[in-house]
């Protein structure tokens, strides 16, 4: 008989076992999110930034069933390089295990599992959301509803605009998930450094983002999620003519090709890549190294406390 456990990279579960910092990265970036080849060379500098600041990586992703915090550099080429690699939101993650299958872990899924494994701090580039025309299709990222019962500081820069940014930021107050603007009050929007909502707060060091995270589990009151939003600087952001353009012909595409579902997002943020002819994936390997430097130093300031 079977028994499905997690499976703990010998880096990650020493770290954890010594209260050393880890960050939890997710694989559908690498997988669905980013395009061939560079996904595999930016996985691994992902994770070599994170080093760089003094914390271990962990990936996570499903390899032929098992579920892996801390992938390995083959298992890491597998997810980046083999077809059919399913994306898997939390809901699937048992499927996926029953069934043997290989599979990347989005923000809600990797948020779940790190949470699962003693892990607090999560980097990522963008947000799942809510979809443009929500109101009809009901389309709803997984990754709120689960960062609302999941206590884990995820970095990102935002949400794309190929979402409704509004009815976004919305819905994570309605379902009691944090928010903090790193170093400003501005949401920002991924390519974009202001997405063009004000934050109630704004944190100034990853200290005091390690302090946030030591008030609420020492509260015991709230053990939801914490969205550290780090936009940007201006001058590295996308053109916005460009962003604008690219975006009007992707959601353009999207209803031509009748693409509906969890095949969106993919959709369009191969559009961008395609469109733009680089010029997004460059600022989109940018914003995730940022993320990634910002979450390790959260991640050391929190294991300096002795909180996370
Ligand atoms: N947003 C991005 N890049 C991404 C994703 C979202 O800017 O790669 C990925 C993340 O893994 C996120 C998922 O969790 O897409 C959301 O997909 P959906 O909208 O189907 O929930
Ligand atoms: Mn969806």
């Amino acid at each position: 008989m079977t028994t499905f456990h997690l499976r703990l990279g010998t880096e990650v579960a020493d770290a954890l076992r010594d209260g050393r910092p880890v960050v939890a990265l997710e694989s559908t970036i690498v997988s669905h999110g980013l395009p061939r080849p560079d996904n595999l060379r930016v996985a691994r500098e992902i994770e070599q930034t994170v080093r760089d600041a003094g914390a271990v990586p962990a990936t996570i992703g499903m390899v032929g069933g098992e579920l892996v915090v801390g992938l390995d550099d083959a298992q890491l080429t597998r997810l980046a390089t083999v077809d059919g690699v399913a994306k898997l939101s939390v809901r699937d993650l048992a499927v996926a295990a029953a069934t043997g299958a290989d599979g990347a872990t989005t923000v809600a899924a990797t948020s779940a599992v790190a949470a699962a494994a003693g892990i607090g701090v999560f980097a990522t580039g963008g947000l799942g959301g809510v979809h443009r025309e929500a109101a009809q299709t009901f389309d709803e990222s997984a990754d709120l509803g689960t960062l609302a019962r999941t206590p884990i500081a995820v970095v990102c820069a935002g949400v794309k605009s190929i979402l409704d940014v509004g009815a976004t930021l919305e819905r994570l107050e309605t379902l009691g998930v944090g928010v903090v603007g790193y170093r400003t009050r501005r949401f920002p929007g991924f390519y974009l450094t202001d997405a063009g909502f004000d934050l109630d707060w704004s944190v100034d060091s990853p200290e005091q983002v390690a302090e946030v995270l030591a008030a609420r589990e020492q509260h015991g009151v709230h053990s939801g999620g914490l969205l550290v939003a780090n936009p940007l600087p201006v001058d590295e952001q996308l053109d916005p003519a460009l962003h604008d353009r690219t975006l009007t012909e992707g959601l353009a595409r999207l209803h031509r090709d009748g693409v509906t579902g969890k095949a969106v997002t993919p959709f369009l943020l191969a559009h961008f890549h395609s469109a733009t002819e680089g010029a997004s994936l460059a600022v989109n390997i940018r914003i995730i190294l940022r993320n990634a430097d910002l979450a390790a130093r959260i991640a050391v300031a929190s294991a300096r406390r002795g909180t996370a």
